[in-house]
């Protein structure tokens, strides 16, 4: 029996449904670390969030005023497209469409970008990101969130790849086009659904 298979295997006996495990996909209690590049260092006083594009005024928020937002925490399954998943995580933060409220979006907007320190950048549909439990995180597991984790703040989109959760993010961007992000120009799959198993561009 392959890896993959007794590790799904244990999932039946752990008493967890193995139907959480998408296809290809193994489970672990570690939280691997993943990104390109290094950890951004960041600084309380000159740190600010941009919310632009196609949108009506462009708004800037310092990490307090974001932290002063109705705060939510979600318990969530996670999946790397480098096949962990990780099961019942939680993460504390702004909801995305509290935070999407703050501005007045163009009706024309269908996709969201991801803006990060260094480049980084992941592009969502906006209807992905205005499920309930997407949200700008701040805290994992009850604890603020660990710089090689995201700090100080984070995507979470926990239904399709983790490589949408962009980490340091530093802005969001509505857009009325489509923007592949750093991975999906890079060979990975424009949505990243994985439990259609969407994690190359041909997928
Ligand atoms: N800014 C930024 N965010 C990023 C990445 C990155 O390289 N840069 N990697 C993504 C990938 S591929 C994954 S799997 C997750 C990993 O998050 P973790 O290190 O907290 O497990 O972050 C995502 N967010
Ligand atoms: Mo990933």
């Amino acid at each position: 029996m392959s890896f993959f298979d007794r590790n799904r295997k244990k999932l039946a006996e752990l008493g967890v449904d193995p139907a959480r495990l998408p296809p290809g996909q193994y489970h672990t209690e570690r939280f691997p670390v993943l990104h390109v590049g290094d950890v951004p260092t960041w600084d309380p006083a000159t740190w600010d969030f941009r919310i632009f594009g196609a949108v009506a005024a462009e708004r800037r928020l310092s990490l307090d005023e974001l932290q002063a937002l109705p705060t939510t925490t979600i318990t969530t399954d996670i999946h790397c497209v480098t096949k962990w998943s990780k099961f019942d995580t939680s993460w504390t933060g702004v909801k995305f469409t509290d935070v999407m409220a703050l501005v007045d979006v163009a009706p024309a907007v269908a996709f969201v970008i991801g803006h990060a320190e260094y480049g980084y950048t992941a592009n969502v549909p906006l209807a992905d990101l205005a499920h309930d439990d997407v949200l700008l995180a701040w805290e994992y597991g009850g604890q603020p969130l660990e710089p090689q984790h995201g700090a100080p703040l984070r995507l979470v989109v926990p239904h399709l790849y983790f490589w949408k959760s962009v980490k340091w993010i530093r802005g969001i961007e509505f857009s009325t086009r489509d923007k592949p992000g750093f991975w999906e120009r890079n060979g990975y799959h424009n949505y990243g659904d994985p439990f259609r198993e969407q994690r190359y561009t041909n997928d």
